[in-house]
């Protein structure tokens, strides 16, 4: 159970709602990561207004909670892991390609952050640690290996500089938390992504 809401669903101007109605309603209003699951209080008003009060929690899909492989950690639908042995950029994206997915990219601040906590729980600090942006092909073009639309623009302060002509690969972590580009022959840890292994299976906990 992650989250204890209230919800209030009301019908007016003769519209009538049924007790299914309502409930279907409260189960679509999660977010496609979790699922409701109707806990009580389900009250009903035949006068004008028609209301009912549900309390539900809200549940982390199960399937999706638990279709990352062992080591993997699941997060927004995706899985990553942190490799601590050091490599170049290239290797290390080999590296996740070997286990089936990519260097990470993030698209979100939540993932960003999620993404530093692994590292932390890995190592115990915060390591730089390579990620899946590059402006290998064309420079100031930045990408993610994996393919997703890169979105990113929170550099650190003054980055990307492309510091002596040659840094084309992402480091998150550097100097403590800021986004660097940095030489791709420099040796990192880094974190991959992968898909989950198989897409959402609504199951009830
Ligand atoms: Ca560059
Ligand atoms: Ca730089």
């Amino acid at each position: 159970m992650i989250i204890v809401r209230s919800a209030e669903y009301r019908c007016g101007g003769g519209v009538i709602c049924s007790h299914g109605d309502a409930v279907n309603n409260v189960r679509n209003s999660c977010d496609g990561k979790t699922e409701c699951d109707i806990k009580s209080n389900i009250t009903y008003d035949p006068g004008v207004c028609k209301y009912l009060e549900t309390t539900y929690d809200c549940l982390p899909l199960h399937a999706a909670a638990s279709s990352c492989p062992a080591g993997w950690t699941w997060f927004g639908g995706r899985c990553f892991i942190f490799k601590s042995s050091l490599k170049t950029w290239t290797d290390a994206e080999c590296s996740c390609q070997t286990l089936g997915g990519n260097l990470a990219s993030f698209h979100s601040t939540d993932e960003y952050t999620s993404i530093r906590e692994l590292t932390r729980k890995a190592a115990g600090s915060y390591p730089t640690a390579w990620v899946g942006g590059n402006d290998r092909e064309t420079e100031t073009v930045w990408k993610w290996s994996d393919g997703s639309q890169f979105d990113f623009t929170n550099w650190g302060n003054g980055q990307p500089n492309n510091y002596g002509g040659g840094q084309d690969c992402m480091e998150i972590n550097c100097e403590g938390d800021y986004v660097n580009d940095q030489e791709c022959d420099s040796q990192r840890g880094f974190v991959c992504v992968r898909d989950t292994n198989c897409s959402f299976v609504s199951s009830h906990v």
